[in-house]
C-alpha cells in the first residue's frame, strides 16, 4: 500500500501520519493497514482500506508471539494484515503503539493480555453519580490512566436522578480541579452536547468503569440510536449486570471513536509507588517540603502533607485514599520482587542440576 491508498476510511478510525513509518517496514508487501475494533475469541474484527475485515493470527505471527517478538493483538491496534478471502485476512504484524491501557489488577488473568486496549488518546472515567458516586474509587482509576499517561475525564451519568446536581458538581470540581468533568443524563440527552463537542475528530476514546455505570447508553445517546445492549441495573444492591461482555470501537456522529468496555469489577493498583505519588500531584508537591527526603507522610516530624492536612489544604479522605494506594503498590512491589528472587533461585539450583548431572 502508497500513501495515496491511506484512505479516507482508515483517516476516519484513526489514521496518523505516524503510522505512515510504522507501517514503512509493510509497504512493499501485499499487507493492508487495519485497525481492531474489536476483539472476541481469537476473531477480531477490523476497518481496512478495502472495508471491514474479520482477521485472524497468521501461523507466522503466532510463531513470533512464542518467541516473544510480536505482541497479543488488542482492540485500538493497528496491524498488517494479509487478505485471505472476501472480508477476510490474517494479522501478520501488530504496528508499534503510541499508547497502551493496562487492566487494572484484578482484572488480568494469567493467561489473558494485560493490556485492554492501545493508541488511545483518552480515557473517560464514566460513574453513575445516583447510585455510586464513589470519589475514592475515581482517584483509582485516575492513579491508573497517569501510569499510562493517557490523558483523562469524568462522566457522571444519571444526573437526572440526582436532587441537587449542583452540589455534586462541586464535589466533583474540588477534588479534581485539573480534570473536566461532565453532569448527563443520558436519558433525555441533557449536558451531552458539551462533552460531544470535547471529543475530536478522529481520537479514540475509552470508556472504563463499573457495570451499570451507563457507559452503553452513554454510545446510544452520542448516536442517537440504540446500537449498544444495555440492561437496568439490579434492584436488590443497584449493580451492573455486566451486560457489555466485549470491547468494541464504535465512529460517532461527529467523527470521534469511541470504545465501549465490559464494567469493571475491582480497580487493584497495578503500578509502582513512584507513579501514584505523581498522581497525586498535590501532594507530591507538599512532599517536597518534609523535613525527610524519603517522609512516608505516616506521622514523621516535620511532614508537610500531614500538616496540610490539619489545616485543611488537602482533604483527609484524599489523604487518606493516597496512603491506602500507596500501600497497595508497595505490597505488589514487594511480592514482585520476592516471585523474582524465588525465581532466581529456581533458576540457580536448575542450573546446578544441571552441571552436576554431567559427566
Ligand atoms: N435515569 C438514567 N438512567 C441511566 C442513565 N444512564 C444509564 N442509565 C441506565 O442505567 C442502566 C445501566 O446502563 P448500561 O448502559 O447498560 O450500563 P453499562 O455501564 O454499559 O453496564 P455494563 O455493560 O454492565 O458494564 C440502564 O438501565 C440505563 O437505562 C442516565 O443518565 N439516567
Ligand atoms: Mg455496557
Amino acid at each position: 500500500m502508497n500513501n495515496t491508498q491511506t484512505n479516507e476510511l482508515l483517516i476516519a478510525y484513526g489514521w496518523k501520519s505516524i503510522y505512515n513509518l510504522n507501517f514503512a517496514p509493510y509497504r512493499e508487501t501485499e499487507y493492508l493497514p487495519a485497525r481492531i475494533i474489536r476483539e472476541g475469541r481469537g476473531i477480531y474484527r477490523t476497518i481496512s482500506p478495502v472495508g471491514e475485515l474479520l482477521v485472524q493470527r497468521s501461523g507466522t505471527f503466532i510463531n513470533l508471539q512464542d518467541l516473544g517478538i510480536q505482541v497479543e493483538p488488542v482492540i485500538g491496534d493497528w496491524c498488517a494484515v494479509s487478505l485471505l478471502g472476501t472480508g477476510t485476512g490474517r494479522i501478520e504484524a501488530i504496528l508499534p503503539r503510541q499508547s497502551v491501557f493496562h487492566k487494572p489488577l484484578g482484572q488480568q488473568t494469567a493467561n489473558d493480555a494485560k493490556i485492554a486496549a492501545a493508541n488511545i488518546d483518552k480515557v473517560a472515567i464514566v460513574q453513575d453519580a445516583r447510585f455510586d458516586f464513589n470519589i475514592r474509587r475515581i482517584e483509582r482509576f485516575l492513579a491508573l490512566c497517569h501510569a499510562d499517561k493517557i490523558p483523562s475525564m469524568l462522566v457522571f451519568t444519571k444526573a437526572d436522578l440526582l436532587d441537587d446536581a449542583d452540589a455534586y458538581r462541586r464535589r466533583a470540581a474540588g477534588r479534581f480541579p485539573d480534570h473536566p468533568s461532565y453532569f448527563i443524563d443520558a436519558i433525555s440527552g441533557a449536558g451531552i452536547d458539551a462533552f460531544m463537542d470535547s471529543l475530536e475528530q478522529g481520537s479514540s476514546l475509552m470508556l472504563i468503569g463499573t457495570s451499570g455505570s451507563g457507559k452503553s447508553t452513554l454510545i446510544n445517546r452520542l448516536c442517537n440510536a440504540e446500537i449498544v445492549k444495555t440492561a437496568p441495573i439490579r434492584e436488590k444492591d443497584g449493580r451492573g449486570r455486566h451486560t457489555t461482555t466485549t470491547r468494541q470501537m464504535y465512529l460517532l456522529p461527529n467523527g470521534a471513536l469511541i470504545l465501549d468496555t465490559p464494567g469493571i469489577r475491582m480497580v487493584g493498583m497495578h503500578q509502582n509507588p513512584g507513579s501514584i505519588h505523581d498522581s497525586f500531584d498535590d501532594i507530591a508537591r507538599l512532599a517536597i517540603n518534609c523535613k525527610f527526603s524519603d517522609c512516608t507522610h505516616r506521622g514523621e516530624p516535620g511532614c508537610a502533607v500531614q500538616k496540610a492536612v490539619r489545616e485543611g489544604l488537602v482533604e483527609q479522605d484524599r489523604y487518606f485514599n493516597f496512603l491506602r494506594l500507596m500501600q497497595e503498590a508497595q505490597s505488589r512491589e514487594e511480592v514482585l520482587q520476592q516471585s523474582k528472587q524465588k525465581k532466581r533461585a529456581i533458576g540457580a539450583i536448575r542450573y546446578r542440576l544441571r552441571r552436576s548431572a554431567r559427566p
